[in-house]
């Protein structure tokens, strides 16, 4: 069945699907949503978020329902460990990710504090330090709890919580100035990732849509949802 990711390069959900596809070894098309344009998408993705993954002729919206198809779908290399119990550990990191640190830093939430409840740059910048300075203790602590010192997550091989940790962690760095210093197990499992080729392939500077550096949304823009 033919797939086709939306997409873009600063897509930091999209870059977990990215990794996922290229550590299973998966072809895909990739459609620019900045190229097509946010009107064009919301015919293709109602919900108007980026990742979307075309399969046949049916859409899939949100990074961890087609992450899931594609572990059920293309089932090698897997990314979930195989002990449930671990399994659900890495899921539950992940999700940490996804819920708890990514849907409050995105660019539609921080743009809805500044002109809806009128909050000024210095406090969008407390906002994302608070969040992000949350989200890593909590994650690191989880990693101190386990029963193994791997150099991935939760096992000898790349999986679905170093996925989602990867992106989250490289955004904290090269956007916002985020100190790693007092995430050295995150700092570990982020440098172990960074050069295989599949967390490569899947980096803003790799997409085909890569504008030759990164432009930062900013807050006076408008989200691709309308959330603003
Ligand atoms: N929960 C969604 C989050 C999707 C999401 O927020 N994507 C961002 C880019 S990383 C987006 O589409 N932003 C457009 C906007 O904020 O309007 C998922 O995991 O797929």
């Amino acid at each position: 069945m033919a797939l086709t990711l939306y997409s873009n390069y600063l897509n930091s959900a999209g870059e977990r699907v990215r990794i996922a596809l290229a550590l299973k070894g998966i072809d895909y098309d990739y459609v620019s949503v900045g190229e097509i344009g946010w009107d064009a998408y919301e015919t293709i993705n109602p919900q108007r978020l980026m990742p979307a993954l075309k399969i046949g002729d049916q859409i899939v919206p949100q990074a961890t329902a087609i992450l899931e198809y594609l572990e059920e779908t293309f089932p090698e290399p897997p990314l979930l460990p195989t002990d449930p119990v671990r399994r659900a550990q890495a899921r539950g990191f992940a999700q940490h990710v996804v819920s708890e640190m990514h849907a409050i830093d995105v660019i539609r939430v921080r743009r809805f504090l500044h002109h809806e409840l009128g909050v000024a740059q210095a406090g969008i910048e407390h906002w994302q330090r608070h969040w992000f300075a949350t989200g890593f203790a909590a994650l690191e602590a989880l990693l101190a709890r386990r029963p193994t010192a791997w150099p991935y997550c939760f096992g000898k091989t790349p999986g679905w919580a170093d996925l989602h940790l990867i992106p989250q962690v490289a955004k904290g760095l090269s956007r916002f100035n985020v100190d790693m210093a007092p995430y050295p197990l995150i700092h570990d499992v982020y440098k172990a990732c960074v050069d295989l080729p599949a967390f490569i392939a899947a980096t803003p500077r790799q997409q085909p849509d890569y504008p030759g550096e990164v432009i930062e949304p900013d807050l006076q823009g408008r989200s691709g949802n309308n959330a603003i």
